[in-house]
């Protein structure tokens, strides 16, 4: 008998369809994505702080992002971080992009209650506390909104072989949303976990996860924490 044919086909709940579209749901091809839990990006003092906006909203993923943390962790699922953060020098950030966060008194690289905003070693660019890396798990140091713009994550996930990716993080309509656009045009198979993203404007999340429903499903499909941990036991 065909080895593949023997592997039971493996589905979370999901809309607009039960993820993955083919049931290959393995730890060996499947990956989370945690993307800037960051302070510059939930913290006191940080960049979205700064830029005044309701920090309830970006924090609100961080629990359930925590359990599917410990479940797949357990699992032995593939998991990432990433970090949006400039060079010390800024030399790989755009003038148009510091020039627009001046606008809104959020200077990037300009210095502010956690260091430098948005550069890579000052104390808002670390991930938070609640949901720290652990060794081993991969850190994608990205200069824009995707993770795949100029960095080795496509490399990474190849030499692994994972095929499917779990999302999860904030913003959702920015980094996230850009970091599965990009990894669907790539033909990854994307999950977004919508309790466990967030935005800085609640509108703007609703909006982020409908469009991904949109045409059969056009960037993936969409579940929760609670629904997927459950599943995945
Ligand atoms: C933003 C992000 N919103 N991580 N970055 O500038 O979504």
């Amino acid at each position: 008998m065909n080895q593949r044919a023997a592997v039971a086909e493996r589905f979370i709940d999901a809309d607009p369809y039960p993820w993955p579209y083919n049931g290959a749901l393995r730890p060996d091809n499947t990956a989370l994505i945690v993307i800037d839990m960051q302070i510059d990006f939930c913290g006191a003092g940080g960049y979205v702080d700064a830029m005044g906006y309701d920090l309830a909203l970006v924090r609100a993923p961080i629990e359930p992002i925590k359990s599917v943390l410990g479940a797949m962790r357990a699992k032995g699922y593939h998991i990432f971080h990433t970090r949006e953060g400039h060079r010390r020098d800024l030399a790989d950030l755009p003038p148009n992009k510091r020039w627009r966060s001046r606008r809104i008194n959020a200077g990037i690289g300009d210095p502010g209650p956690c260091g430098r905003i948005l550069v890579r070693g000052e104390p808002g660019w670390e991930i938070i506390d609640e949901l720290k890396p652990l060794d081993g798990e991969p850190i994608i140091d990205k200069p824009g909104k995707g993770s795949f713009c100029a960095t080795d994550l496509e490399l990474i996930l190849k030499q692994r072989g994972i095929e499917n990716l779990i999302l999860t993080g904030i913003t959702t309509d920015v980094c996230v949303h850009t970091t599965m656009r990009e990894a669907n045009d790539r033909g990854f198979e994307c999950l977004l976990l919508e309790d466990c993203c967030g935005a800085t404007d609640h509108d703007n999340h609703l909006a982020a996860v409908k469009m991904i429903k949109m045409q059969g499903g056009v960037f993936g499909a969409v579940s929760d924490a609670a629904t997927f941990v459950a599943q995945l036991a």
